[in-house]
């Protein structure tokens, strides 16, 4: 650690009598805002403060004041919902958000746009549905993921249950949210109920992310959480878990201090000792992680450090059992699972694509009336993924034609190009206050650009994913697919290549800063190379990271005119 002066967040956490802070109060008052350290506590209740970035600039020019609203994001461990629970999510979306929903890549629900003044109405909404939003941001266990599909054997029935279990064994205990937004407005802390026996009174020094997964289907990018699970099985028998530490992607341009990062294989453990495991991670966590410097506090930086060997010991000391190595995991795989799928007894479930999982009607393609009329029609289950997609399940043989009619009929769309099917965009503007450049509202644009050119190299069959985020937090996880795209200033972008399909390689950086217009025109480049010179059955990703970075920066160097760096 550079310094001992703990960071900000640090002293708010401290001071805020385990997370109440003076929410309450200004809850009531006249303000469209928050101040400051209840912004960030309003983080661990599961709300942004945010503002419309398009019109910020204009109206402080004639003196008027941004226009402040809160992004509310819900926890759903695995993403799974009722077909009433959506309805409800919807109904609110109109009543007190835009009138989107939008699904996150952790697999659960973002509202936006929601005014102050509605804020205790939609989350105490969101309560009354068996719904939270507690933990869901803040420096605490965020949504837990897993495998969307909801295929019904044993394996995965079993992965949905461990992704609930862990999500409420990390919830936090302190009783302010349930105060401030579901009881009443008064909160006091009353030292006899239950204080943060995991977290403790500063909570964790940054978010922290877990994710499960089997080695067959790595579509929820496992190694990307702070953990990632592995549940390994033989026979349709759970044998145990391999616990991967570390993962975590959000960097800052120009700091090479700070880095994405995948998570690193660590010890097996038994399903007896997975949430003891899990704990004394978090705690080892809580307890060395850096709270003096937030871009330097999430567990990679001390599994990079420190070494996965300390950490195996550490949790070995901790609860006296000598744990056996990773077992050994060849080649992950990431199925996909949209389209019709058989489920179980003659039932169906099928797989919707979502465009950044953004749930609206826009002109005559009305995603969110289609979905709505299918979901209360069918009394379907209801699961998000991490793909930002839908899946709609428990749905009879004879219902089949008529929800692909409906879908038709509200141009939902079934049958899109492989570039489009594997592209994710994260928010970025007008919502994200972080963001830099463009992300969800280029994305369309981009894709049909990108498909144009490889049509016309005859590469339009090649599975890649490409990820654009609007900044490097990579909340797209850009630096985990094939190509990565990343805000760098307003209209340009840094472009990433050479990771892999399956989310086991980083990909890395060729070019620092290229303008919107020149992206398409680099990856043009890197296509040709990619198709005069790959191997038989070579992937993009791997023969940009064969090939490395050098020969493709020469070959785009050479068609643009701009200077590229
Ligand atoms: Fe994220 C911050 C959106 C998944 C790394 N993320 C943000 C904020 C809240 C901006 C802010 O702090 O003011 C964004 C809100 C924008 C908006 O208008 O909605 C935001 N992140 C998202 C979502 C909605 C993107 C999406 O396309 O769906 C995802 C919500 C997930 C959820 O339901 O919990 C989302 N964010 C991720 C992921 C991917 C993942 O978890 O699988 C990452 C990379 C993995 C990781 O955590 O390292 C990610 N978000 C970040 C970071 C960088 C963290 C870091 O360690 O440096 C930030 C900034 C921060 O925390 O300081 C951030
Ligand atoms: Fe915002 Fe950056 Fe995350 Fe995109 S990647 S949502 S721009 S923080």
């Amino acid at each position: 650690m550079n310094s001992t002066i703990l960071s900000k967040v640090e002293q708010i956490k401290s001071d805020s009598d385990y997370l109440a802070g003076e929410i309450a109060s200004q809850l009531k008052n006249s303000n469209s805002f928050f101040e400051e350290s209840e912004i960030q506590l309003l983080k661990f209740h599961g709300t942004y403060q945010q503002f419309d970035r398009d019109t910020a600039t204009k109206l402080k020019k004639i003196g008027r004041e941004k226009e402040f609203s809160f992004m509310i994001r819900t926890k759903i461990p695995g993403g799974i919902l009722s077909w009433k629970q959506y309805i409800d999510l919807d109904n609110l979306s109109n009543e007190f958000a835009d009138s989107s929903l939008r699904i996150t890549t952790r697999q659960t629900f973002q509202f936006h746009g929601v005014l102050k003044e509605n804020l205790k109405k939609t989350i105490s909404n969101i309560s009354k549905m068996l719904i939270t939003t507690y933990g869901a941001c803040g420096d605490v266990v965020r949504n837990v993921t897993t495998i969307a599909a909801p295929i019904k054997d044993a394996i995965h029935n079993q992965l949905r249950k461990d992704a609930l279990k862990i999500s409420s064994y990390f919830i936090p205990s302190s009783t302010s949210y349930g105060q401030i937004w579901i009881n009443g407005e008064k909160y006091e802390y009353q030292k006899k109920e239950k204080e943060e026996p995991i977290y403790g009174k500063t909570y964790l020094p940054r978010k922290f992310k877990i994710g499960i997964t089997i080695p067959e289907d790595n579509s929820v990018d496992a190694l990307t959480n702070d953990i990632g699970i592995f549940l390994i099985h033989k026979n349709n028998r759970v044998l145990g878990y391999n616990i991967a530490i570390g993962g975590g992607l959000g960097m800052t341009h120009n700091k090479p201090e700070t880095f994405p990062y995948l998570a690193k294989f660590v010890l097996f453990c038994e399903s007896e000792y997975l949430l003891s495991v899990l704990e004394e991670i978090i705690k080892i966590q809580r307890d060395y992680g850096d709270r003096t410097n937030r871009k330097h506090a999430r567990l990679k930086y001390l599994v990079a450090e420190k070494g996965t060997d300390w950490f195996k010991n550490e949790i070995e000391k901790k609860l006296n059992i000598i744990f056996n190595k990773p077992k050994k995991i060849i080649n992950l795989k990431v199925v996909d699972h949209l389209g019709w799928h058989k489920q179980e007894n003659g039932k169906w479930y099928i797989g919707i694509f979502i465009p950044s999982g953004r749930i609206k009607d826009q002109n005559n393609i009305k995603i969110k009336s289609g979905l709505r009329d299918i979901i209360k029609t069918f009394k379907t289950s209801v699961i998000l993924s991490t793909d930002q997609n839908i899946f709609l399940g428990d749905i009879l043989d004879k219902d089949k034609d008529l929800i692909d009619k409906i879908l038709e009929k509200n141009l939902i769309t079934k049958k899109i190009s492989k570039i489009n099917r594997w592209f994710l965009a994260c928010p970025a503007l007008p919502t994200c206050g972080l963001a830099l450049a463009e992300a969800e509202r280029v994305r369309d644009d981009l894709v049909n650009r990108i498909d144009k050119i490889l049509l016309k190299h005859n590469l339009i069959n090649e599975k890649i994913s490409i990820r654009i985020t609007g900044c490097p937090n990579g909340c797209a996880r850009p630096y985990a697919g094939d190509i990565g795209i990343v805000g760098r200033t307003p209209n340009h972008y840094a472009l990433f290549t050479g990771g892999d399909f399956e989310g086991t390689r980083l990909n890395s950086k060729i070019l620092d800063k290229v303008s919107y217009k020149d992206l398409t025109v680099a990856l043009e480049q890197i296509f040709l190379l990619f198709k005069d010179q790959k191997n038989k059955n070579e992937t993009l990703g791997d023969f940009c990271n064969r090939i490395g970075k050098d020969i493709q920066f020469k070959k785009i160097e050479e068609v643009l005119d701009e200077k590229v760096q």
